[in-house]
């Protein structure tokens, strides 16, 4: 490796001086698709999805799968929730210490020998130099990553099988024409100050980067709550959801955020200017009913793989690898408000 080279655990690149986190743009945007000749076309049991608990991103794509139903469609599998210098590896059967379903080694026949997710990316493309991220939406037929951009996986999910889904999944529509416009709007700003703003904020080596972004970041959860308080007070449509009866992709995009927010990011990223329990009253009802109602939401949810993945793989910020025993509970109960000081664990 050459000096200049980066690691992977590098967040900032060794040299900018601006001390910011710049997310790399994903490499595989291929589409499973109807259209007739189409190279990945919507087979039952053709696709398996490589995915974190641990990871925001990831998490868009199991909560996708189960709201569609795709269950018996697309397999999936889970990474251990330690990301080392070679990036996320898979379970051994003797891993005792990372719970969950399908949390197992690559399931795929030809994958036997592969221990990291790397392996995957490289039996691919053999010169791959992009960052071995999940999710990860592979094709079990032609050995080939379809996708590995979360927002197109949720996306395409979202369809790409409706012909041969029961009518009950068939119709779940996340992203409903008449709030497409709403739906993109939230998406961006949410994307670049919340989803990706507590990353540039925890991952930021200056002061300076950190402090403009842990603003934005807070500004933009303003901003969130806000829209909440007027679907909640607006006579039309009370809610429980972003647009107000429809759950659509943004409440997915939103929620996987919100839900690591108070276990991780306030303490390990440094997003403590709130928290959501006490500071943000509609964001965190909403939370709490996506993920005490929507089974898709609490099922997908695994706070073990979250709180140890952030706070023991990102070593240059935590050093001694210590995760925090709080908050308790890691989510409040739906009609409980924050008087929890002084809970026994
Ligand atoms: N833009 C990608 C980002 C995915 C991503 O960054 N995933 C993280 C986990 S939260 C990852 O796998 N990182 C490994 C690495 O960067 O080495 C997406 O939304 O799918």
């Amino acid at each position: 490796m050459s000096p200049t080279a980066s690691k992977i655990t590098e967040w900032v690149k060794p040299g900018d001086k601006s001390g910011e986190f710049k997310r790399q743009a994903s490499s595989f945007r291929n589409w499973i698709s109807t259209e007739s000749g189409a190279q990945f076309p919507p087979e039952k049991g053709r696709y398996h999805l490589y995915v974190s608990y641990a990871c925001p991103w990831a998490h868009r794509i199991l909560i996708v799968r189960k709201l569609k139903g795709l269950e018996e469609y697309i397999s999936f599998s889970v990474v251990h929730w330690h990301m080392g210098e070679k990036g996320w590896r898979f379970p051994n059967p003797q891993d005792t210490d990372a719970e969950g379903e399908n949390v197992i080694p690559d399931p795929i026949p030809g994958h036997k020998s592969f221990t990291h997710l790397r392996d995957v990316y490289f039996s691919v493309d053999a010169n791959y130099g992009g960052r071995f991220t999940v999710p990860v939406l592979f094709d079990k037929i032609q050995n080939t990553i379809v996708n590995n951009e979360s927002s197109e996986i949720l996306r395409m999910l979202g369809t790409a099988f409706n012909d041969q889904l029961p009518a009950e999944y068939a119709k779940v529509d996340l992203y409903p024409e008449s709030l497409r416009n709403n739906i993109d709007e939230t998406g961006e700003w949410t994307y670049d100050l919340i989803n990706n703003g507590v990353y540039k904020s925890g991952f930021a080596t200056t002061q300076e980067a950190y402090e403009r972004n842990v603003t934005a970041l807070f500004e933009a959860l303003d901003k969130a709550e806000k829209h909440l308080s007027s679907i909640a007070t607006s006579s039309s449509s009370k809610g429980p959801y972003y647009f107000g009866e429809t759950l659509t992709e943004a409440d997915i995009r939103l929620y996987v955020t919100l839900i690591r927010f108070d276990p991780v990011y306030v303490q390990h990223f440094k997003c403590n200017i709130r928290d959501i329990r006490s500071g943000y009253p509609y964001l965190h009802k909403w939370m709490r009913n996506l993920y005490w109602n929507v089974p898709a939401f609490r099922d997908t949810t695994n706070f073990l793989h979250i709180k140890r993945h952030y706070t023991q793989s990102h070593t240059q910020i935590n050093p001694h690898s210590i995760t925090p025993v709080g908050p308790v509970p890691d989510v409040l109960p739906l009609r409980e408000e924050v008087a929890i000081v002084g809970a026994k664990i």
